[in-house]
Formats: C-alpha cells, sequence, structure tokens
C-alpha cells in the first residue's frame, strides 16, 4: 500500500520559477549594482543546473568570467543569493504565484487517505515555507511530514541526496512511496532513489527526457488519474 507521497517544489507545486525565482534574482542582481538581466530563454539554459548559489556560479563561469577574479567569491555569491532569497520571500508575501491545478485537492485528499506528505527540493527551505504560507494558509507546513530542501545534502538534484533523506526521516522505503516531479533532473534524482516517479511537467520542463517516469501529465488536474497512477505503482 502506498505509504507516502514526495513532492518536489518549483515546478510542481508551483510555477516558481518564471516569475517567481527569476525576477528575485535579477532584483538581487540590481540591488548589488550589476548589469546582469536573466531573461526567460536564458533562464531556461540556467535551470539545467539546480540550486540558486550554483545556479549564479555556472552563469559567473559561463558568461562574467571576468567576475571570478572578485575576492571571497563564495562568500560575495552566498551574500547575493540570501538578498535573492529576500527578494523571493517579497514576490510570494504579495501572494502572485498560485499552486498548479490539482494540487491542493490532492494534498488535502492524500491527507484523507492517511498517505504521508513530505517535500524534497533543492531550493532553500525558507523559500518552501514562504510559498506554502502563501498559498495554504499560516500553518501549510504541518501539513507535511517531512521537509527536505537545500543545502541540508551535500549534493543537489539530479544527485538523490535529498529523497534518501526525506525516505531515512519517513522511515520508508522507495518502493512503499511515489515521487512527484516536474524536470528531467528530478526525475534523475528521484530514480536513482529508486522512487517510482509521476511527472507532471511545464513550459519550460515539456521538452526534456521523461524515460524512466511511471506517467508524465500536463497537471494535476485530474485526481483519478493521479490515484490510478499512485496505486498502480507503489507495492500492495
Ligand atoms: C528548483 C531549483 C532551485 C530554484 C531556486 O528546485 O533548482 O534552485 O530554482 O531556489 P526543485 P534557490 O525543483 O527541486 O524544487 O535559489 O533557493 O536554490
Ligand atoms: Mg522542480
Amino acid at each position: 500500500q502506498l505509504k507516502a507521497v514526495l513532492f518536489d517544489v518549483d515546478g510542481t507545486l508551483a510555477d516558481t520559477e518564471q516569475d517567481g525565482h527569476r525576477p528575485a534574482f535579477n532584483a538581487a542582481f540590481q540591488e548589488f549594482g550589476l548589469s546582469w538581466e536573466w531573461d526567460i530563454p536564458l533562464y531556461g539554459e540556467l535551470l539545467q543546473v539546480t540550486g540558486g548559489k550554483e545556479r549564479i556560479r555556472y552563469y559567473i563561469e559561463k558568461y562574467m568570467p571576468e567576475e571570478l577574479a572578485r575576492n571571497n567569491l563564495d562568500e560575495w555569491v552566498a551574500c547575493l543569493h540570501k538578498t535573492k532569497t529576500l527578494h523571493f520571500k517579497k514576490l510570494m508575501e504579495q501572494g502572485e504565484i498560485p499552486l498548479r491545478p490539482g494540487v491542493k485537492r490532492l494534498i488535502h485528499d492524500l491527507r484523507d487517505q492517511n498517505i504521508k506528505l513530505a517535500i524534497a527540493t533543492t531550493t532553500t527551505p525558507e523559500n518552501v515555507t514562504y510559498l506554502l504560507q502563501s498559498t495554504l494558509g499560516e500553518n501549510a507546513n504541518n501539513l507535511f511530514d517531512v521537509i527536505g530542501a537545500g543545502d541540508i545534502v551535500p549534493q543537489k538534484k539530479p544527485a538523490p541526496d535529498i529523497y534518501f533523506w526525506v525516505l531515512n526521516k519517513l522511515n520508508l522505503e522507495a518502493s512503499q512511496c511515489i515521487a512527484i516531479e516536474d524536470s528531467e533532473n528530478g526525475l534523475l534524482a528521484a530514480r536513482a532513489a529508486n522512487l517510482p516517479t509521476l511527472i507532471t511537467v511545464n513550459n519550460y520542463t515539456c521538452q526534456q527526457n521523461f524515460a524512466g517516469a511511471v506517467a508524465i501529465l500536463s497537471d494535476l488536474g485530474e485526481p483519478d488519474k493521479i490515484f490510478t497512477q499512485l496505486s498502480n505503482n507503489s507495492v500492495h
């Protein structure tokens, strides 16, 4: 029987990338007096690199190599990224990013069936809270039995570390659970942790390779479809 569903956050629970994280990065660049601007296509390329600090680092190496000479580059990137998180918080507080279709209902349906809920994401832990509170209310974090996010593991997705961390906290086997992801990097991470994985695509990820997924859906708006997949693909 299915015991837990492990949700990715960005792109899965909400379309946070294009109109949430991307403008937050740009606002931080501006605050730091940088003329960098991550437009929608460029951001699509940068999304191959998971983790905001890692993404900034990759951008510098590829497009702004002269910045590599900066003193204390790692600390500077960390500082820039903290500023980005503050801008992301502001955007979430303005409540401009809704949950994707079906997400709220699915969360409540799963809880009604006593299936545990968890989060496994590369984003910063505060960002998970900002998103959940702005969309599901003040106590939304309590809907989830385990929240795994950000730098608590050494390697971000596509490495499976965050999924192993969450499974360990849940005290469950991968075969008793299912992961829901939106991206190839997320699928690779979940599959490397042996999790059956359901994909819900978005504009940034619909062309990616999802070989090995149990199903690829356009969204989570049809609960019957999802529950069929969830019950077919877990150990009975
Ligand atoms: C998405 C990510 C994150 C966000 C930005 O994570 O890769 O890096 O783009 O958030 P997931 P941070 O799909 O696993 O939820 O700047 O806080 O890293
Ligand atoms: Mg994602």
